[in-house]
């Protein structure tokens, strides 16, 4: 098959860096939003996200005159839907970007076209729910069209990178679609690519994120008993995992994103009776803010009402401007509530952008707190030193909950540092 125009529908944190690094592959790429704002900010060049080295590949795609962005889907070689499935309130996924994707591919869809879907969703949706959005077309899938499912496995922070050498997973719902699939990621993919089945492939994509789910939902409970029992869980993890086939991972403020926090619930809603230990890891993850609100309780004497807390920290990990399901701002929502007087800074937050908090300056946010609470470990707040922060502030209480600050450097200028995991 021959891939001369591919139209990329969803133009966030994986539609926007696959479309570019196609078009860069010299293929004729339109890139599809339905906000009105991003194809606006991209028609001028600029780009609405932040992640490391996207800006160039988007650049270089829109200088080459490769990339082209629309509100509208067009007529192309193969479709691709990038579009989120965050979940509803109840914890089911929500759907209606995938199906509003689809049926928007529908009036465009010819004989001999590719479809792949991207987004992470529950098991059998591509033979469930998109395929008989497509056939609305007249139009058979493994007949008249080809149908794959082909999840993005890339890491916030690490996309451009993981999106060429990434392993790739491509599952068609008939052998010849998958086969098609492959040669279409050929044209960027460095990793090697592995066909399967468009269910096993859905399956792949929400078991590897539901065995991290669990991974860091022993890793928090671990912190939890290690405060129980007075020992240092850092000291206690980085032992253990000196054995060949033990492998902890960090505890900390809690799971956020819109990846591992969400796409577990999706086994969770299609098989309540079989996912008891999902459901688990879930609940103790979902529980950890409210862990450290009570180590800041503990921290200031049992009582938050009227005390001064600034926080570090907002987006759901390090060095990412993504606050989608952050456990800091859950944390920060629970002081709050408790009747602390907090201050945020983010240095990933962007005024006016993704957040409805008032963003500080580290000065200003630390200024007369009688608590330092530190919840995402990002390069720029590793990298303070004891005296950067004494000179803005006159508090000495230190609550880092990731582990990001070496006590012993802090004490000796003067801190109390007390840590998660660590009573
Ligand atoms: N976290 C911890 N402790 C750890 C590791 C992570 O508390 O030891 C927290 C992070 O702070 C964050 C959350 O877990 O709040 C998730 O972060 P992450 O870095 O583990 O994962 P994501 O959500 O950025 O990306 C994941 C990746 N999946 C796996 O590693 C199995 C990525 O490869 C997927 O492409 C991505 O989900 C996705 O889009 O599904």
């Amino acid at each position: 098959m021959d891939f001369k125009k591919v139209c990329v529908i969803g133009l966030g944190y994986i539609g926007l860096p696959t479309a570019s690094t196609l078009a860069n592959s010299s293929i004729e790429v339109v890139g599809v939003d339905r906000n009105p704002e991003i194809i606006a900010t991209l028609s001028q060049g600029k780009v609405h996200i932040f992640e490391p080295g996207l800006d160039e590949v988007v650049h270089s795609a829109v200088v080459s005159g490769k990339l082209r962005v629309s509100l509208e889907v067009e007529p192309a070689d193969a479709f691709i839907i990038a579009v989120p499935t965050p979940f509803l309130e109840d914890k089911r996924a929500d759907m209606s970007y995938v199906l509003a994707a689809a049926e928007s591919i529908v009036p465009h869809l010819r004989a001999g076209n590719l479809v792949i879907l991207e987004s992470t969703s529950p098991p059998r949706t591509t033979i469930d729910l998109v395929q008989p959005v497509l056939e609305q077309s007249g139009l058979r899938a493994g007949s008249d069209f080809h149908l794959c499912y082909s999840p993005e496995r890339v890491l916030p922070g690490q996309i451009m990178k993981e999106l060429v050498e990434n392993a790739r997973v491509i599952g068609g719902t008939t052998p010849q679609a998958a086969e098609y699939g492959k040669a279409l990621y050929s044209r960027f993919v460095k990793g090697e690519i592995f066909i399967t089945d468009a269910a096993t492939a859905e399956m792949v994509k929400l078991m590897e994120n539901t065995y991290r789910d669990i991974n860091i939902a022993i890793a928090n409970e671990f912190s939890r008993l290690a405060d129980r029992f007075g020992i240092n869980i850092w000291e206690a993890i980085a032992i253990a995992n000196k054995h060949p086939r033990v492998r902890i991972l960090n505890p900390g403020t809690g799971v956020g994103g819109h990846c591992i926090s969400v796409d577990p619930w999706f086994f969770v809603e299609k098989a309540p009776d079989l996912t008891t230990l999902i459901k688990a890891a879930r609940d103790v993850n979902d529980s950890q803010p409210a862990f450290v609100l009570s180590l800041a309780q503990r921290a200031l004497g049992g009582d938050l009402r009227g005390k001064s807390i600034g926080v570090l920290g907002l987006s759901f990990k390090a060095d990412v401007d993504d606050f989608r399901e952050s456990p800091a701002v859950t944390v920060l929502e629970a002081l709050t509530a408790a009747g602390a007087k907090v201050k945020a800074h983010e240095p990933y937050l962007n005024e006016g952008k993704h957040l409805n908090i008032s963003n500080h300056s580290l000065a200003d946010a630390i200024a007369g707190a009688d608590l330092i609470l530190l919840l995402v470990n990002h390069k720029a707040f590793r990298e303070l030193k004891p005296r950067d922060i004494s000179a803005m502030t006159d508090c000495r209480l230190i609550l880092d909950a990731v582990n990001a600050w070496q006590e012993e450097e802090w004490q000796q200028a003067g801190f109390t540092v007390l840590k998660l995991g660590k009573s």
